[in-house]
């Protein structure tokens, strides 16, 4: 019948016609990457409702077909590397490739194509591809490098320096340890590099990929022919460089001449910056915490059109490049940038510069020897996201102007170029002092300042002419002040904000009718993207910008519903592996800085929470496996020192619920929480990982006998009452499952007792704010966790956006009425850590969840969906969506304050449970496949007093 309906519909759609398509294929994560270093990557695809009003549409087989090539195979629908024939099963991600190994570098091309419940054949998918890496996950052995680390010889920085001396002795004397960047460059020519049995065939022979591999000790950009090969920033960045580097793969073959005669020359640019290898870094306050030499690595493979692969490294990083410097005095990750533009050689990125006064570079091989692995990244580029113009400027002293970009967010300016010769300097700042000039006290010992100079524009290189803006820094701000502009009255459209984080696709939505509830969203949104640079750091602004394992641990699960984190998470992991001491201790931060400390409870714990939330967020069952070792070396350094389960030793820097303020809850029984919650996650990850049944009771007993002592050592037995009555210690026993039944009411009461105690205000830090509303939720105090939600005197979310806060603050006291700014010493304006509540604006608000996410009978990853919307307070209206890995997942609300309808939609290929509470004479549980739901009514008892002030 509907197969009929559906042919009169559409006139191009068959009876036959499946009812859903394929789109959207990635590989581990990734769209199409260039170099995958694991062997049997996993390939994901979502699955879209060819007419949407129909429901329960599922995927009932796939095929997967793999190929070398697209033309003669591919579209032929064959796959010379892996046919999976046809599979009868409904995954649709995570499958792993199981067919011809692949050599190192070559390329995959893939499609797949679907049959529906009623086992009618989609199409095939539009085709995709990834590239096997080159060190195939083997961890990067020295003989397969064709390429060298090279490196500028002894003194040539020195030099450059000196030269600045002679034109500004301040600079040099006051910034110690600051380097010039290198420039390195190499011409060649497809012809002369191949070997000359192949050499007759060239002619006929077309180039049909070339993909340049390249990493660096530092951090590297690189140009073929005065064209940039990508729009990344800060590449590589940043790893444990005392054990892994992560290569990037570029496809340059628009890039290369080679139509034209054999003689043609190409000419690849580098510029090699010092990064988090060799610059500032926060905290240890030094320079070249890993090195003092910049490196650069690269090969360039170029694949030909000739049917059966044949392959040949057109150029790889060796003794014969040449080695400069120039306009980039330094280019410091932390401290900012200073350019003397007449120093630039002019066209160095292209073909014809005479760099016979340049030395050539020095060359050594990549050594396997030190244990170090060469690894394709696994993660997500940084890039330029979006660019924000000034909302305002203002003179805060004659000539020094301040722009206000109306948003704390990460980045740079980018700057009209002058016309004149001038020295121009940009300094940033989060704040304001009241007089209106910056406020810059608060980033400590960083300068943030770019500084160019600038020449007659008459000399600069035509093509940089327009704009200018820094290559290897970035600065955390929402103002900045302009100095020594010189063409009168500098413009708003003067400057550009280039506002960066790590390209994690930022697609789910939440919007209320609640003003302050969106500016929250928004802070929080603002945070993730500020502090997402390619590890998840504490704040983008001040000395620090480290990867804290405590505020990644707390802010991942809100981060895993705002964007799709998997890859940068994947990435951070192995960090954190890297991080771990030999006696099993995570770190405090990832990449593990050179610290006698191991982590900290509720920091180290993320090497433990971090792989739970990618098996519930992301289905990602293979993260576990990977971790699962490292994991259990977690526990057997905790438990060697504390064999009566209260973790009370190897506390290491002890912070406890770090930033709570009105209270103290005492640290042994957050840490001992935290010890207990390890255990529960293990428990529960291992139920649904392969070959773990021991496991799953080997950690539930640990759970208990820690949940044992926690009782007996902190909880009144009688009264329910928890050592130090703060509302942190009620909330991690409560949502750690640390007490029996009886007392948990009793709990709830005492927490709720403490919030109302405070005139309904939270006294959580760090570490307690992450389960204050959720908790709240989840025991029956929805309406609680509301009024803190809409709370606006101080302490509280809404305290800061009422006093114009555009990001989550690192304190809730960051800035009072009372007493201005906080200390400075630590007092940031951009931490994500406080915004952990945002995940459950998403599951309890908006009621998106994973059924039973807590048994994750479902194995996670949305694929069995839980819709519990809880309504409430004057938000009357609510639009929410959630990109999960199984596709979109809508909820929405609407209420004239006595009616309310509610939607939903499912995505094709899952289903789920729907509990609707909040109408009338109607408790509605229904479980339900794919497709859209409307709910109507009259509203419950119960919200209506929750919904109490109405707009309309
Ligand atoms: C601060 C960091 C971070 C926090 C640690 C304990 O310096 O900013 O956010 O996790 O301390």
């Amino acid at each position: 019948m509907s197969g009929q309906l559906l042919g009169l519909f559409s006139s191009t759609t068959s009876i036959k016609c499946c009812d859903i398509s394929v789109s959207d294929l990635k590989v581990e994560y990734l769209v199409n990457p260039l170099a995958v270093d694991i062997p049997g990557p996993r390939l994901q695809w979502l699955l879209q409702a060819i007419d949407h009003r129909k429901h329960n549409l599922w995927q009932s087989a796939y095929q997967i077909l793999v190929a070398t090539d697209t033309e003669t195979l591919l579209q032929k629908n064959t796959g010379n590397l892996w046919d999976s024939g046809k599979v009868v099963s409904n995954q649709s991600n995570h499958i792993e490739y199981k067919g011809r190994p692949l050599s190192a570098g070559q390329l995959a091309y893939w499609m797949v194509k679907v049959w529906d419940q009623d086992s009618r054949e989609s199409n095939y998918s539009t085709i995709a591809y990834w590239g096997n890496g080159l060190g195939s996950g083997s961890g990067g052995g020295g003989s397969q490098w064709s390429g060298q680390w090279i490196s500028a010889p002894n003194g040539l920085q020195q030099e450059a320096l000196k030269q600045l001396a002679d034109i500004d002795k301040k600079v040099v004397q006051d910034h110690q340890g600051l380097l010039p960047m290198l420039y390195m460059r190499k011409q060649f020519s497809l012809g002369q590099s191949v070997s000359s049995s192949s050499l007759s065939s060239r002619g006929s022979r077309k180039v049909k990929r070339a993909i340049l591999y390249a990493t660096a000790q530092g951090v590297y950009k690189v140009w073929i022919n005065n064209k940039l090969v990508a729009d990344h920033q800060l590449s590589p960045g940043w790893t444990d460089y005392l054990k892994t580097y992560n290569y990037q793969s570029y496809d340059v073959t628009e890039l290369l001449l080679t139509n034209a005669s054999t003689t043609t020359d190409n000419t690849i640019g580098v510029l090699l910056g010092t990064g988090w290898y060799s610059g500032y870094i926060g905290l240890q306050k030094n320079y070249a915490h890993y090195g003092r030499q910049q490196s650069f690595w690269t090969e360039l493979h170029v694949q030909y059109d000739s049917g059966d692969r044949e392959d040949e490294i057109i150029i790889k990083s060796d003794q014969s490049w040449k080695v400069g410097t120039g306009s980039l005095m330094y280019s410091d990750m932390l401290h900012g940038q200073l350019y003397y533009e007449h120093l630039e050689p002019k066209n160095w990125r292209s073909t014809g510069f005479d760099d016979s006064k340049w030395p050539e570079v020095v060359a050594r091989p990549v050594d396997d020897s030190k244990h170090l692995a060469l690894l394709a990244d696994p993660g997500v580029p940084i890039r330029v996201i979006e660019e924000l113009i000034p909302v305002a400027k203002w003179q805060s002293s004659p000539g020094v102007w301040v722009f206000d970009f109306g948003q704390n967010a990460a980045g740079w300016i980018q700057l009209r170029r002058p016309t004149g010769a001038a020295r121009v300097q940009i300094r940033h700042a989060e704040a304001l002092n009241p007089n209106g000039s910056i406020y810059t006290l608060n980033l400590r010992s960083v300068l943030a300042t770019d500084t160019y100079v600038f020449t007659d524009t008459t000399d600069a290189e035509e093509e940089d002419t327009d704009t200018v803006e820094p290559h290897f820094t970035f600065h955390g701000y929402r103002y900045v002040e302009l100095v020594g502009y010189p063409d009168g009255e500098p413009k708003l459209t003067d400057l550009k904000f280039r506002v960066i984080h790590s390209d994690t696709p930022m697609l789910s939505k939440l919007v209320t009718s609640d003003q302050l509830v969106n500016q929250l969203i928004s802070n929080i949104k603002w945070g993730q993207r500020s502090n997402f640079l390619s590890v998840p750091t504490d704040c983008p602004q001040r000395d620090e910008r480290m990867g804290w394992m405590g505020d990644a641990e707390i802010f991942a699960p809100t981060a895993s519903y705002m964007a799709d984190v998997s890859a940068f998470y994947t990435k951070w992991l192995r960090d954190v592996r890297d991080g771990q001491s030999p006696e099993g201790g995570f770190s405090d931060v990832a990449p593990r800085m050179v610290d006698p400390y191991d982590g900290a409870p509720a920091w180290g714990d993320a090497g433990v929470i971090l792989p739970y939330t990618m098996l519930t967020m992301f289905g990602d069952h293979r993260i576990v496996d990977l971790q699962w070792p490292s994991m259990e070396k977690w526990f057997q350094y905790i438990a060697a020192e504390n064999p009566d389960h209260l973790w009370t030793k190897r506390v290491n820097n002890n912070y406890g619920d770090w930033l709570q303020v009105n209270a103290r809850t005492p640290k042994e029984v957050m840490n001992t929480a935290y010890y207990g919650y390890d255990a529960l996650l293990m428990s529960r990850m291992a139920s649904v990982t392969v070959n773990r049944t021991a496991d799953v009771l080997k950690y539930r007993q640990l759970h208990q006998s820690i949940a044992q002592a926690f009782n007996r050592e902190f909880v009144n037995q009688t009264d329910g009452r928890i050592a130090g009555d703060t509302q942190t210690g009620y909330l991690l026993a409560l949502a750690f499952e640390l007490l029996p039944e009886r007392l948990r009411p009793l709990a709830v009461n005492h927490l709720v007792d403490n919030i109302r105690a405070h005139d309904w205000h939270l006294t959580t830090g760090f570490i307690g704010v992450g389960y204050l509303c959720p908790t709240l939720s989840e025991f029956g105090r929805h309406d609680v966790a509301l009024r803190l939600l809409l709370q606006d005197t101080y302490p509280s979310w809404g305290y800061s956006i009422r006093n114009n806060a555009t990001t989550i603050w690192e304190r809730w006291d960051g800035w009072t009425r009372d007493k201005g700014f906080q200390d400075p010493g630590m007092n940031s304006f951009n931490h994500y850590s406080l915004g952990s509540v945002g995940r459950w604006l998403w599951q309890s608000l908006a009621g998106i969840d994973n059924n039973d996410s807590n048994g994750l009978v479902t194995g996670g990853g949305f694929k069995d969906i839980l819709i519990d919307p809880k309504p409430g307070a004057n938000l009357y209206n609510l639009t929410a969506n959630y990109q999960s890995i199984n596709g979109q997942i809508d909820s929405s609300w609407i209420s004239n304050g006595t009616h309310i309808k509610f939607t939903t939609t499912i995505p094709v290929n899952t289903r789920a449970t729907i509990d609707v509470t909040f109408i009338r004479n109607e408790t509605i549980h229904r479980n339900v496949g794919s497709g859209r739901y409307e709910f109507m009514g009259q509203l419950n008892k119960q919200y209506d007093r929750i919904i109490n002030k109405l707009i309309f």
